[in-house]
């Protein structure tokens, strides 16, 4: 059966109504759920707007698409080749060179996600093989996310690889609903120790006070870990934005955009960061580590690691994201040179669906830039035809980015002395022209003067 024929659904009436009418309702369903791509509408500058006052030049672009915006881009040639120029990134993540892993859990199937598989979406293959954890499609902070019952048979596996090993700086970043406050600490994540319980590389845990707990490495006793301990006062049944960040000065937890400067329990601030070829684990320990109690209750959008620290503004940032599906968005270029241009911006949505603007719009910085004088003749110019008191008509092509604000003809004769013809402008022939008569035999010169609309002029002989 084919979904091409223009006359499927009469054919398929001719045989049996009901049989037909499910079907058709299938196929309409499954139609009307995809999403569209993003449409884009350029703001400012205006087409063909000229800047002779300042060369930063400030775009603003509109993007709106039917679920989820996840990104403006803005292309332009101003470094010679039409690029992408910037890219402001909202609602969901986006990835940067630093992310090591990035999760959307939205059971999004272009992306090839099921209920079983995760994508990642930073570039670097880190999937997640599901494990009775279930994809709630409108619990999300950010559309879906993903449940884990606090059992041990709801967890999420990823394999073991150099980027989620995380280097000496990381940064663990996620939302994170709680059923309840655990009795006993809960694993939201853990990078498997392997042979010794306690010796991960990393771990993060829902601590039961209701606080958030930071592992990291090993403090050189047997099963030893540095402990960074954040006990604040977290509830259940509310979303919290939660970030662990490191370098190998410093650690830092955030919950709700609220940073906690961790020390560890031993004393020491700094971690002893180690590396293993251990899986990921998402809302457990590992299998060897079980123990009742440490499974995660909850659930957990937009999980992302990075190989660096994330900065307080990024934070920030992050924590007052919402998804969004109209989005206006300004990129300033600074210091443009002088020259002729074209832009266009270019939105994304989270599944990678994109949409420019129809066309390109173009623009112009003249800060410096002279007039220039393209072409100049004069009639008659026969030496023959030269003669004293022989009207002598001049005609340029003169063009400037600002506009040409005034063409002068000079001419100087034989005694010395300099006469200024303004010079008219023919709309048919768009040239200027004026003309001098010589009165005497000798060497008369002339030149134009062209002078723009900003201050910049050109002589041409
Ligand atoms: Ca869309
Ligand atoms: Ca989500
Ligand atoms: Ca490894
Ligand atoms: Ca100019």
């Amino acid at each position: 059966m084919s979904w091409k024929s223009g006359n499927f659904f009469p054919e398929r009436m001719l045989v049996g109504g009901l049989l037909t009418l499910t079907a058709y309702a299938i196929f309409f369903i499954l139609y009307a759920a995809a999403s569209s791509p993003p449409s884009t509408t350029l703001i400012t500058p205006a087409n063909n707007n000229v800047f002779n006052t300042t060369n930063n030049v400030t775009f603003g672009c509109n993007a709106t698409d039917d679920f989820n915006l996840r990104k403006l881009e803005l292309y332009t040639n101003i470094n010679g080749t039409f690029s992408r120029t910037n890219t402001s990134c909202f609602g969901e993540l986006c990835e940067d060179s630093s992310t090591a892993l990035l999760m959307h859990f939205n059971n999004d199937s272009v992306a090839g996600e099921n209920d079983t598989l995760i994508y990642d979406w930073s570039g670097n293959g880190n999937n997640a093989t599901v494990f009775g954890a279930t994809f709630n499609p409108s619990g999300g902070n950010f559309s879906g996310a993903f449940e884990f019952g606090g059992s041990d048979s709801h967890y999420m596996k990823i394999s073991d690889s150099g980027t989620v090993d995380l280097s000496p700086n990381g940064t663990i970043e996620l939302w994170m609903n709680a059923n309840a406050i655990p009795s006993s600490d809960t694993y939201i994540l853990m990078k498997a120790p392997g042979g010794s319980c306690m010796e991960t590389a990393y771990s993060l845990i829902f601590t039961a006070p209701g606080g958030i707990e930071l592992n990291l490495g090993s403090n050189g006793l047997l099963g030893g870990t540095y402990i960074y301990r954040y006990e604040t006062a977290m509830s259940a049944n509310q979303w919290y934005y939660i970030v662990a960040t490191w370098n190998t000065t410093e650690v830092i937890i955030y919950v709700n955009n609220v940073s906690y400067y961790a020390v560890s329990n031993g004393g020491n601030p700094t971690p002893n960061f180690i590396t293993n070829n251990n899986e990921l684990w998402l809302g457990s320990t590992d299998q060897f580590c079980s123990i009742n109690g440490e499974f995660l209750d909850g659930k957990i959008d937009e999980l992302a690691l990075y190989n660096r620290m994330l900065s307080a503004e990024e934070v920030s940032e992050h924590y007052n994201r919402s998804i969004a599906i109209n989005a206006t968005k300004n990129f300033t270029s600074q210091n443009v040179p002088d020259g002729t241009y074209a832009w266009n911006c270019r939105a994304y949505d989270n599944e990678s669906q994109s949409g420019w603007s129809a066309s390109n719009r173009t623009f112009y910085v003249d800060m410096a830039s002279a007039p220039e004088v393209n072409s100049m003749s004069i009639s008659p110019n026969a030496t023959d035809d030269v003669d004293p008191n022989v009207q002598i008509n001049v005609t340029a092509n003169i063009t400037d980015i600002s506009g040409v604000n005034t063409a002068i003809l000079q001419y100087v004769w034989p005694s010395g002395s300099v006469t200024n013809v303004t010079m008219g402008y023919n709309g048919a022939t768009k040239l200027y022209n004026a003309s001098f008569t010589p009165t005497v035999n000798g060497i008369w010169k002339y030149r134009i003067w062209a002078n723009d609309t900003v201050g910049s002029a050109a002589t041409r002989n």
